[in-house]
């Protein structure tokens, strides 16, 4: 009997394998996953005709607002202090090294010059310009790349079949193929149309999961298309064959507050934790929850220490501005990043688990220590440092620290410097 349920299971084990391993990723999309890690830090952008409400990107969801009442506000779209320039001069300015806006939400009201759909920003708006264009010529002149956001949920095209209703005169019975040619060919549009894009960041899987979302067919269409691309899925599920990259929204990777990280056990792809700047993603007039720049940082730093990167959201003004708010406390955050980023960028994390007192991250053969908390005792420990190490010092200012290696690891004294408000940081050199 137990004989026959090993065999069963190494069975199904087997077939599990056999799924997983239908996806071969290029050489370039390899060395695009490892570019992904060493960047360490995007910034997020949701911005839509929602942002008109300053109420979040779900408002037509939350204030129930049946979608041919909501689509009047793209007649009121005009963002004329946009400038790409501006934004791209802004994430580069916050330390950021790539941009990952919403192409398409849930609301359905596309971002960018379609072909597909009139409901889109150059054909239904008085604005008539394609922001995501001009964002994507901007990234590549002043080098920052770009991902595209993409929704699977839309709120309102009549192919798309809810699995119950939730905005007023939605639609339930669709015609799936149709939508899902629909988003390929949109797909096809960004991939193909606007330069130099990097990576595919899909969302709203969630809404239906007992219908087949044709994922091996649009991951396949868009490796096709680019084999660089990275894709990445916001499902909440463990990594699906076909996806470069792991996400986590609002956890650090290994944890769940929210309570929809709980199925996100952590695979072998790079990863990426996402989080908002206050409270909401879409543009919110009423959201005075800015974290500090200190939040930020610690965020940034306990994900490179978990070997994630950090996707930092903002949601613009309707006008195309970024509020100061966002812009003062990201300028600060940079200029940490000036100064310290050389123990975040091209690092790698998770080489020793996270610690009471924080975490390492490690790059060629330095290791260093961030000390987010101050420790009870006089030392930090290491623990599993098998290489030798040579010398600790403090990052700051390069002065030498008395360190003791044993073979569980290494402790470091700290009792004798001065604690930095953010971050203490502390780089042990190996042989
Ligand atoms: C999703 C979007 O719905 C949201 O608008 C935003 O774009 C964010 C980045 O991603 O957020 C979700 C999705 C699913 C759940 C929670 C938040 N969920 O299933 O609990």
């Amino acid at each position: 009997m137990t004989k026959k349920l090993t065999l069963i299971a190494f069975l199904l084990y087997c077939l599990n394998a056999g799924a997983q391993t239908t996806y071969t990723p290029t050489a370039d999309n390899l060395a695009a996953r490892e570019n992904f890690q060493d960047m360490k830090f995007g910034l997020f952008i949701h911005w839509g005709i929602y942002s008109i409400l300053g109420d979040g990107e779900w408002v037509m969801h939350t204030e129930k607002i049946p979608y041919n009442s909501y689509k009047r506000l793209a007649d009121f779209f005009n963002p004329q202090a946009f400038d790409a320039k501006e934004w791209v001069a802004f994430a580069k300015r916050a330390g950021m090294k790539y941009i990952t806006i919403t192409s398409r939400h849930h609301d359905g009201f596309s971002m960018f010059g379609t072909k597909m759909s009139p409901y889109n920003i150059v054909d239904a708006t008085p604005y008539h310009r394609d922001p995501l264009m001009e964002l994507a010529q901007e990234c590549q002149k002043q080098g920052i790349e770009l991902h595209f956001y993409y929704s699977l949920l839309d709120w309102g095209r009549p192919d798309y079949a809810f699995g119950s209703p939730i905005v007023n005169g939605k639609p339930t019975q669709g015609d799936w193929d149709s939508y899902i040619k629909f988003m390929k060919d949109q797909l096809t549009e960004l991939i193909t149309k606007y330069p130099a894009v990097k990576g595919i960041w899909f969302d709203g899987y969630w809404e239906r999961t007992d219908v087949n979302w044709h994922l091996d067919e649009i991951y396949g269409l868009i490796h096709k298309l680019n084999p660089a691309i990275i894709v990445g899925n916001n499902h909440h599920e463990a990594v699906k064959d076909g996806e470069d990259f792991q996400m986590f929204e609002k956890d650090l990777p290994g944890n769940n507050t929210t309570g929809f990280s709980a199925k996100s056990k952590i695979g072998a792809l790079p990863l990426e934790t996402c989080e908002t700047i206050n409270g909401s993603w879409g543009f919110n007039i009423n959201d005075r929850s800015y974290k500090s720049t200190k939040q930020i940082i610690h965020y940034l730093v306990n994900a490179a220490g978990r070997n994630a990167n950090f996707l930092l959201n903002i949601g613009p003004m309707p006008n195309g501005k970024i509020q100061p708010e966002f812009t003062d406390t990201l300028a600060i955050v940079g200029n940490w990043m000036q100064k310290n980023g050389e123990t975040i960028y091209g690092t790698r994390g998770n080489f020793i688990a996270p610690q009471p007192w924080g975490v390492v991250t490690y790059k060629n053969k330095t290791l260093y220590a961030h000390v987010l908390n101050k420790p009870q005792q006089p030392y930090i420990f290491l623990p599993d440092v098998k290489a030798k190490i040579t010398k600790v010092a403090l990052f700051a200012d390069g002065s030498s620290l008395k360190f003791k290696q044993q073979p569980e690891g290494v402790f470091v004294y700290i009792n004798n410097i001065k604690p930095d408000a953010v971050d203490t940081i502390i780089e042990l050199t190996t042989n």
